[in-house]
């Protein structure tokens, strides 16, 4: 077998976006909070951590590309949260949701990490959001510094 490359955990000197959906605030701030700690807790400057705020989960791929697009940053941290409600508009906010934010990734090359819930009701969300299951916003954290790592790593080795 030849190499295997991977990213390291060590965020010294990354850039970050953090894109967080207003809605569902009261689950979406506890993995902002989650998201912050993962960050700063593996070595990433808080002055390198942007943090922009959007309506809804939706309007996360958007801003993504547009964060991305501006190549300021080494990885985009996308945090939602869809709970499955009385009508189909969780699938379409779900589903278009993770297509919006994955194609900002593929459209500019920059890793954008889905820190995003879709669960069926309030209290499986509450516990991946600080709760029983852990933190899904610190476990993107680590995605994110995984992914930009790789990228550069990626990109300087491979021709
Ligand atoms: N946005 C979410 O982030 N989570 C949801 O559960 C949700 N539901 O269920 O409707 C939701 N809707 C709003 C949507 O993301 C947009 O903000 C809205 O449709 C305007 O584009």
């Amino acid at each position: 077998m030849g190499k295997i490359i991977k990213g390291s955990r060590i965020g010294q000197d990354l850039r970050f976006a953090v894109v967080v959906a207003f809605f569902n605030e009261q689950i979406t701030s506890k993995l902002l909070e989650g998201c912050i700690d993962g960050l700063v807790e593996n070595g990433v400057k808080k002055d390198f951590i942007t943090v922009v705020s959007v309506p809804g989960s939706l309007e996360l791929g958007v801003v993504a590309k547009k964060m991305a697009g501006s190549y300021k940053y080494d990885a985009i941290i996308c945090l939602g949260a869809v709970i499955k409600g009385e009508t189909s508009h969780y699938d379409i906010v779900a589903n278009w949701g993770a297509y919006s934010m994955t194609q900002a990734a593929l459209d500019t090359g920059i890793p954008v990490i889905l820190g995003y819930l879709t669960t069926e009701n309030e209290e499986q969300a509450e516990a991946r959001s600080g709760g029983s299951v852990g933190n899904k916003g610190y476990d993107a954290a680590l995605t994110g510094i995984e992914m930009a790592n790789l990228m550069k790593t990626l990109g300087n080795t491979e021709r």
